[in-house]
């Protein structure tokens, strides 16, 4: 990063200052940070445990700023979540865009999430905001039910197409998916950071595959 000269660098923060562009921009980027500092902390500690003084120690920003992005820290939180979910369509998109069938697009982009839950910190905290979503006073996106749609979505096309094991309910089968996935993620979470998720998914993925195809 070039050492701005004094004159320089007050000729930058006047622009900056004037610029709505660069303002703007410099608002998107504090509001990334806090979103990233929480869910750091919403991830490790949890809900209650994290105070807005510890995500603004996080960030380096002040209470203030997170207030003027985050009203209250129900409303960070639900930003957090929603986050979570907004990693799954791109994610969908790559699974869509290998010319997989429907059922191989189904286990592909659970393989995927697989990676972003032991991966991706806002990932992790989205899925620990929602088992403490008795304890946030706010109105959380539904869980499970986005990915079931998805997944019945594939298994439908997959039975079109000969895919699945004769007599297979797609839906039943989608929330079978869905609820496989969510118990294994937690309990690899719960015994070891979700350090072995991968191993503990390939098993319970060999078991459904094994079911669902003919
Ligand atoms: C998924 C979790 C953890 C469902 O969709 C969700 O809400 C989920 C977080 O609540 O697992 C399994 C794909």
């Amino acid at each position: 990063m070039t050492q701005l000269s004094p004159p320089e660098a007050w000729l930058q923060q006047t622009a900056a200052r004037r610029s709505p562009d660069l303002r703007q921009e410099r608002a998107v980027r504090t509001r990334e940070q806090i979103l990233f500092a929480a869910a750091e902390l919403f991830a490790q500690a949890g809900f209650q445990k994290t105070s807005i003084k510890d995500v603004a120690d996080r960030a380096g920003v002040t209470k203030g700023a997170i207030f003027f992005h985050y009203p209250t820290k129900e409303i960070l939180a639900t930003a957090v979540v929603e986050a979570h979910y907004s990693r799954w369509p791109d994610l969908l998109a790559r699974a869509q865009a290998q010319g997989l069938s429907p059922l191989d697009v189904a286990f592909e982009v659970l393989d995927q999430a697989a990676v972003a839950f032991r991966d991706d910190l806002v990932v992790r905290a989205g899925a620990r905001l929602q088992i403490e979503r008795s304890l946030i006073d706010a109105p959380l996106p539904r869980p499970y039910e986005g990915w079931t749609d998805v997944l019945a979505t594939l298994l439908h096309d997959a039975r079109d197409s000969g895919e699945l094991r004769p007599g297979t309910d797609p839906d039943a089968a989608a929330r079978c998916l869905v609820a496989s996935f969510f118990g294994t993620q937690h309990i690899s979470d719960t015994l070891s950071q979700r350090a072995d998720l991968l191993e503990r998914w390939a098993d319970m993925r060999e078991l459904l595959a094994l079911s669902l195809r003919p």
